[in-house]
């Protein structure tokens, strides 16, 4: 008798998703970036809540343009689509690529530089345009690939390592989203693994963008006294707005909750929000309700985070396209040429 057979322990199975996946297809590259960057660890929440949600890693496109944070998407869904752009020209692709199949499901990864900086005029045209995909910016105040200058979400007042102080007001992500017009707006912090696997799952059910600011410090350059986007100073001004639970579409939960301090939003796919002990009257539906809120929590010094907008009925610019189903980038010729006849007929018509 072979003893070694016998006395081997059993190798424990490999825990499968919904679609019968273990999680390693789900997992990218070994990270080059520094140990404790706040980026790491939205990467690993990427990971989990696209695995958790039991999404198809070959029907993700991932996007990102140039920085620290836009070399993430090389860390998770290895097996998905992927295009690294021009710096702060990432929204173009990403909408090309959106409008060409939209059986994707797209998500951009960027940084405050990469978006606030050289690449607001594109994120501007993306927000407006609720083009449907997750655009998540890795928030740490500065460059942090060009060695920590401010960005243009850097707070007034706040400190580089050498002393420098910053004198423009920063640009509030959200803000300027839910004015644009993005209909999925959020704020969470790397290193709140709850709330932003939350908000991360909230995201893939919702159809149009689904913008979150991620405030993930940058270890090696901003994250000294002084600075406002440091681990301890967003642990210490950290305000949440609400709690957030998720139940997704292919579980079947009940939550019990007190009539009256939860909002339920049912979002595209049938999941749902709920958005627990919010302020009182706050509707999340409401764009003035979220931009009021920001700029009361702004002018006390708070940092807040949680999901400030969700829209769930808007068209996206799919929608407003009236693009056909099928991706078009499956389209035979024969269904995109015109034909000789409607051709010859719109010659005559321009005679
Ligand atoms: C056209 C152009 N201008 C400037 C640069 C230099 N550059 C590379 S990354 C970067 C900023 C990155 O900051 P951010 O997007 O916040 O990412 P982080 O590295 O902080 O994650 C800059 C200015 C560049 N690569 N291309
Ligand atoms: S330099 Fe900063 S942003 Fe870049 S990897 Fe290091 S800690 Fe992260």
């Amino acid at each position: 008798m072979n003893t070694d057979v016998a006395t081997a322990p059993a190798t424990k199975a490999a825990k499968l998703n919904r679609i019968g996946l273990e999680i390693s297809p789900y997992r990218g590259g070994k990270t080059t970036l520094c140990a404790g960057c706040g980026h790491n660890a939205i990467t690993e929440r990427i990971i989990d809540a696209f695995y958790e949600m039991g999404v198809d890693p070959y029907d993700v496109a991932k996007f990102s343009g140039i920085g620290c944070s836009s070399k993430s998407p090389a860390y998770f869904l290895e097996v998905a689509h992927g295009f690294n752009a021009v710096h702060g020209r990432m929204p173009a692709v990403a909408t090309g690529a959106m409008l060409a199949n939209r059986q994707l499901l797209g998500i951009g990864v960027s940084g405050d530089g990469d978006t606030v900086s050289i690449g607001i005029g594109q994120f501007v045209h993306m927000m407006r345009r609720n083009v449907p995909m997750i655009y998540i910016i890795e928030d740490n105040g500065c460059y942090g690939l060009t060695k920590g200058q401010f960005s243009a979400t850097a707070d007034l007042g706040s400190k580089l390592k050498t002393g420098v102080v910053n004198d423009l007001p920063p640009v509030d992500t959200c803000a300027l989203a839910i004015e644009l017009g993005a209909t999925f707006v959020a704020r969470s912090f790397s290193g709140d693994k709850k709330q932003l696997l939350t908000i991360l799952k909230a995201a893939i059910s919702h159809r149009g963008t689904a913008m979150i600011d991620v405030i993930s410090p940058c270890v090696t350059f901003n994250d000294h006294e002084g600075s406002t986007k440091s681990y301890s100073y967003v642990k210490d001004h950290d305000e949440l707005l609400g709690e957030a639970s998720f139940v997704p579409f292919f579980e079947d939960i009940t939550i019990d909750y007190e009539p009256g301090t939860t909002k339920e939003v049912e979002m595209h796919d049938g999941s749902r929000l709920l958005l627990h002990k919010l302020p009182q009257d706050y509707d999340p539906s409401n764009p003035l309700h979220a931009l009021r809120l920001l700029g009361e929590s702004r002018k006390r010094g708070e940092l807040l985070t949680g999901i400030f907008y969700v829209n769930p009925e808007s068209k996206d610019f799919i929608e407003l396209l009236n693009l056909v189903d099928e991706p078009l980038n499956n389209l035979p010729i024969a269904r995109v040429r015109p034909s000789r006849h409607a051709l010859d007929e719109l010659m005559e018509e321009l005679k």
